[in-house]
């Protein structure tokens, strides 16, 4: 849909020229991020399985289907932050074996998988902020045992240091789902507390402690 005042849209999906396999295909989830580099955002599809399709822009209204995501099957969340904080945006992907992948962006389109933690189970939600407060981005993890993890870069790109920072319930996390995280570094003075805020997972009426059920959130402190 083309924006073409406040509050009025229109359908261009015509003049995208892509093919009747993506204009009809089924997909889950679509994330903007300029996967090329080029300045123009580009949209990444979620998909039950099968190789994750990213719509290139073209610059013109046009899009161009293309792969940079290879050696992979199905798209169930995705995080496009440094996290390895090299001076560029990198992928973070759940694949449909709940496996957290993970992609060091080598600028022009051009993506190098590097092994996620093993350590990690299931992966059900990612999410993205600098929860240890060093200056670099941090993934967050959800994993299906209810745990979500700290996932940072450690030693420039070479290895992974994983904490746990709370837990919110097995239940939640029978399926994919999403999560945010803000950061609220100002709110108390009391470590570097975080507000989380979900659709589908987790459950926060299970956060064993400092929850606020009612409002469908929590908040935990993560003092490294
Ligand atoms: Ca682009
Ligand atoms: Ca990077
Ligand atoms: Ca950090």
């Amino acid at each position: 849909m083309k924006q073409e005042s406040a509050n009025k849209f229109t359908d261009v999906t015509a003049q995208t020229k892509l093919p009747a396999s993506i204009l009809k295909g089924s997909f889950t989830a679509a994330w903007a991020a300029d996967i090329d580099a080029d300045g123009d955002l580009d949209v990444v599809l979620g998909e039950e399985q099968g190789l994750p399709t990213v719509l290139r822009n073209n610059g013109d209204g046009s899009f161009a289907e293309i792969h940079p995501f290879a050696g992979i099957s199905g798209l169930h969340g995705f995080v496009w932050a440094d996290i390895d904080g090299d001076g560029d945006p990198d992928a973070a992907l759940i694949d449909d074996q709940g496996k957290l992948r993970f992609f060091a962006n080598e600028r022009s389109g051009q993506f190098k998988e590097r092994p996620a933690p093993p350590t990690l189970p299931s992966v059900r939600a990612i999410s993205v902020t600098d929860v240890n407060n060093d200056g670099v981005l941090d993934l967050l993890v959800l994993g299906a045992d209810g745990i979500i993890v700290r996932v940072s870069d450690k030693s420039e790109g070479q290895t992974w240091e994983t904490v746990d920072l709370v837990k919110v319930g097995k239940r939640a996390t029978d399926r994919f789902g999403k999560f945010v995280c803000v950061s609220r570094t100002s709110i108390t003075t009391e470590g570097n507390d975080l507000l989380l805020t979900s659709t589908g997972v987790p459950a926060m009426d299970e956060v064993p402690e400092r929850a606020n059920p009612s409002a469908g959130r929590s908040e935990t402190s993560s003092r490294h």
